[in-house]
């Protein structure tokens, strides 16, 4: 496997030195109370912290706390710290979906905004410590709105623009929001996203279920006619013009709520992953500073929707913290052609660019055209974040899109993580295509094998994290017991993160994938358990087992084994149904790619469907089948094999 040395011209300006990362790692593992309270003054505190770290990995008594008697608020230290050296600098580049929409706003404008939005909520009755949904396009109104929640201490909850009415709905009714932030319509590749009408019908499904949303309030995007019902529902641009654009920041705990962030696991409904304001603002602020090398002035481009955690760590908070200028896109990479990340690159100068491999892949196979008719000389570093990235997809972003000049960090971390725990350090660490490479500070990774031995040296396991790190997710929002359960009765005393990987001979780190039920589409996770519920709602469907198999670009598909009710007839018509149906469930990212009709599933005589099994299918390696011993009925094995055929 190559290595890829640092290159003077990555070392010569680097904050983070070879010795500098030996020295401070050493420290921050070794002295985690002295390395972080120092660098936890990185932010603006309003009370000093007197305690540091206070976390226990203990089965039965998981709590995790940082900084807790200090005070603090996320959105002066994202804007009002800003405004006397750096109130006319661009906060926020925005570029439209329309190749001729861009906006830029300066930290003053920003900050004026926010405390304008901050009122409207204080006007709605939002108060501190309430829950607000955030269901919005990419437009710099989604980054005003989680800023204005911090600002008053109210606790946002992102749902991702591109989930169905169900999936806000319950994300709603889980968080107990009472007020709710959309827009008429997004946008994406020319195409109308019709959000207030989807916002309406989750309002409904919530209430049917017996929690009432009171307001929301409407961002108007499209301009497009949406329906408004009186007294709920509030213009954003109306009610921003009876406001004060000044409103004080609220003083918070460090330990008080930031956000709800709903992710999939491998059972059961999302999970609310509760991350709170003061560690976790500290890890995003300093991996984005150390992980990117970030220098003042620069222009930051993370391509993630804020609807995911990457959007909140890397397109708002880290970089906001910073004080840099973070570009948001409101597009896709192929609209109006393949060409168009390069292009805007150009166009607003970006220096460092962070996207998924999946976009890598799409684009790879667009042709090299596109990206060499591209200057891209602004660019200095490339990143990489989502799902392993295969040597081939690393090697054309290192070749064709940084011309060998800029370095690539390849991001290893989770929604539960709150930012980057594993990834090369620029000026620092040697580079190997498709390794993470290394921990950042205070990060302790270990390989366990099935039975929890901790195995040292080269080898293959499951990665845990033995310690606490400050910008790690506290509890599940309402369920803490279902916290400990998932993440630390596997391996008792280790944080299990769901993840296979491999360590090399040199230290390295290699992500090798989910070692649960939980697949990785597009960078997207899913449960298998929330696909497949979508598909026995079905009325024909009596049974369906959910697995991923490799995909070109996606990474991983999803592979559906369907069983239909008795008298059902298998037709293309219906797989067509099927498939529209999981979209209107759960969204489009859950769009199954394939449907195989199965007579019957293979099964445990317990009854546990073996999947296992379903995966060697998928991938048709029936000749690694393992052993089959234990099926209640061997011979439905032999029948899916045999009628493979019939996926589409
Ligand atoms: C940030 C984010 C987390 C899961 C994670 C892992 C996969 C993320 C990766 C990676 C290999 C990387 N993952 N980054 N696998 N190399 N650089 O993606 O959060 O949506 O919660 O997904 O994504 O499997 O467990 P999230």
């Amino acid at each position: 496997m190559t290595t890829i040395a640092v290159k003077d011209a990555w070392k010569a300006q680097a904050q983070i030195t070879e010795a500098t990362y030996r020295e401070w790692y050493d420290r921050s593992v070794s002295d985690p109370d002295g390395f972080w309270r120092e660098h936890g003054r990185r932010l603006d505190w309003i009370k000093p912290y007197s305690a540091v770290k206070n976390t226990s990995f203990e089965p039965g008594a998981v709590s995790i706390r940082w900084f807790e008697d200090g005070t603090l608020n996320l959105s002066a230290n994202c804007l009002d710290r800003h405004l006397e050296t750096r109130g006319d600098q661009t906060a926020i580049v925005w570029e439209g979906d329309d190749p001729s929409q861009s906006r830029r706003i300066t930290y003053r404008e920003l900050h004026a905004d926010v405390c304008r939005m901050a009122n409207v909520l204080k006007d709605l009755g939002v108060a501190k410590g309430d829950r607000v949904s955030i269901y919005l396009p990419m437009i710099p109104e989604a980054a005003v709105a989680m800023l204005a929640c911090a600002r008053i201490g109210a606790v946002h909850s992102v749902v991702f623009g591109g989930f169905s009415p169900d999936a806000l709905g319950g994300r709603m009714e889980d968080s107990t929001s009472r007020v709710l932030v959309t827009a008429d319509e997004g946008l994406r590749a020319g195409r109308r996203v019709p959000l207030k009408a989807n916002a309406d019908k989750a309002v409904g499904i919530a209430a049917r279920a017996g929690h009432t949303v009171e307001k929301v309030l409407v961002v108007r995007r499209t301009g497009a006619e949406v329906a408004m019902e009186p007294g709920r529902d509030h213009w954003w641009h109306e009610a921003r013009e009876s406001v004060a654009a000044d409103c004080p920041p609220v003083e918070m705990g460090a330990e008080d709520p930031l956000f709800i962030l709903y992710t999939s696991g491998s059972t059961g409904k999302p999970k609310g992953v509760l991350h709170t304001t003061g560690g976790y603002l500290v890890w995003a602020s300093m991996t984005h500073q150390y992980v990117f090398d970030y220098r003042e002035g620069e222009v930051f481009w993370c391509t993630a929707d804020v609807g995911w955690v990457t959007g909140h760590s890397y397109t708002v908070y880290g970089p906001l913290a910073n004080g840099a200028t973070t570009l948001m896109f409101e597009g896709v990479p192929n609209y109006p052609d393949a060409g168009r990340m390069w292009q805007v690159i150009d166009k607003h100068r970006v220096n460092i660019f962070y996207t998924a491999p999946t976009a890598i892949r799409a684009l790879m196979g667009a042709g090299d055209e596109f990206v060499t008719r591209s200057s891209r000389q602004s660019i200095r570093l490339l990143g990489s974040v989502g799902e392993p990235i295969n040597p081939e997809a690393w090697n054309w972003y290192y070749t064709v899109v940084g011309e060998e000049r800029c370095a690539i960090v390849d991001t290893w971390w989770q929604t539960e993580t709150g930012g980057i725990l594993i990834s090369p350090l620029p000026g620092a660490v040697a580079l190997k295509p498709g390794s993470a490479t290394k921990p950042f500070f205070g990060v302790r990774p270990e390989l366990v094998d099935a039975e929890g031995r901790v195995l040292d040296g080269a080898a293959d396991g499951n990665l845990c994290i033995a310690d606490s790190w400050p910008g790690q997710m506290r509890t599940v929002f309402g369920d803490h017991e279902r916290f400990e359960q998932t993440y630390f009765s596997t391996y008792p005393g280790k944080y299990f993160t769901g993840d296979g990987a491999r360590r090399d001979a040199d230290g390295y780190w290699w992500i090798t994938g989910r070692v649960d039920d939980v697949i990785n589409v597009s960078g997207h996770r899913m449960g298998t358990a929330e696909v497949e519920s979508a598909l026995v709602s079905h009325p024909k469907v009596s049974e369906a087992a959910v697995v991923g198999y490799p995909h070109d670009v996606k990474g991983q598909g999803i592979y559906c084994y369907v069983t239909l009710m008795e008298g059902e007839t298998a037709t293309d018509e219906l797989r067509k149904e099927l498939v529209a149906h999981v979209r209107n469930e759960i969204g489009p990212i859950a769009s199954p790619d394939k449907i195989q009709w199965a007579p019957g599933l293979p099964k445990t005589r317990s009854g546990k469907i073996m999947r296992r099994i379903l995966r060697k299918i998928a991938e048709d390696e029936f000749g690694a089948l393992g052993d089959t011993s234990t099926l209640a009925d061997p011979g439905v094995v032999d029948e899916l094999i045999e009628n493979r055929q019939n996926r589409r």
